[in-house]
């Protein structure tokens, strides 16, 4: 069995469906398409087994992690929640980064709601991950051609 975008998409929103604790104005389609585009390792357009397994154990991780770090229990995770609450999911960025993807990810009102951090971190994830394989001496930089970024870039 192997989960389209559209199945993604309903997955997850019956799942915040029973956590009012969680703030969302619900996963959109685009949404569910790149996190799709991101996971598919082997670039089936769906994810498998593996692929969606690895995906479910993050959400569940990454949930628990927004409600501890939901300080105000907003439902939302503000812009001083969210470097503590991307450090203790196992992402430690510098303050610049964090003031990025903040702007990126946050809403008009300037809160990041439960699927736009998982988008966030979904993307973070696999960036980290595509990082990692491309650094195959392991020093911290890598080198990429053209396709290899578009590749990269593109299908995300
Ligand atoms: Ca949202
Ligand atoms: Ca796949
Ligand atoms: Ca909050």
């Amino acid at each position: 069995m192997e989960v389209s975008p559209v199945e993604l998409k309903n997955i997850l929103n019956k799942i915040v469906c029973r956590h009012p604790d969680l703030k969302t104005d619900g996963f959109s389609l685009e949404s569910c398409r790149s996190m799709v585009a991101v996971m598919d390792a082997d670039s089936t357009g769906r994810l498998g087994f593996e692929e969606f397994k690895y995906l479910w154990d993050k959400i569940k991780k990454w949930q628990a992690v927004y409600k501890r770090f939901d300080a105000d229990k907003s439902g939302t995770i503000n812009s001083q929640e969210l470097p503590l609450a991307f450090e203790a999911a196992g992402y430690p960025l510098n303050d610049e980064l964090y003031r990025l993807l903040y702007r990126r990810y946050a809403n008009e009102s300037g809160d990041m709601d439960f699927d736009n951090y998982i988008s966030c971190l979904v993307r973070l994830d696999a960036m980290l991950r595509s990082f990692k394989a491309l650094d195959k001496d392991n020093n911290g930089s890598i080198k990429v051609n053209i396709v290899e970024w578009l590749q990269l870039t593109m299908y995300s």
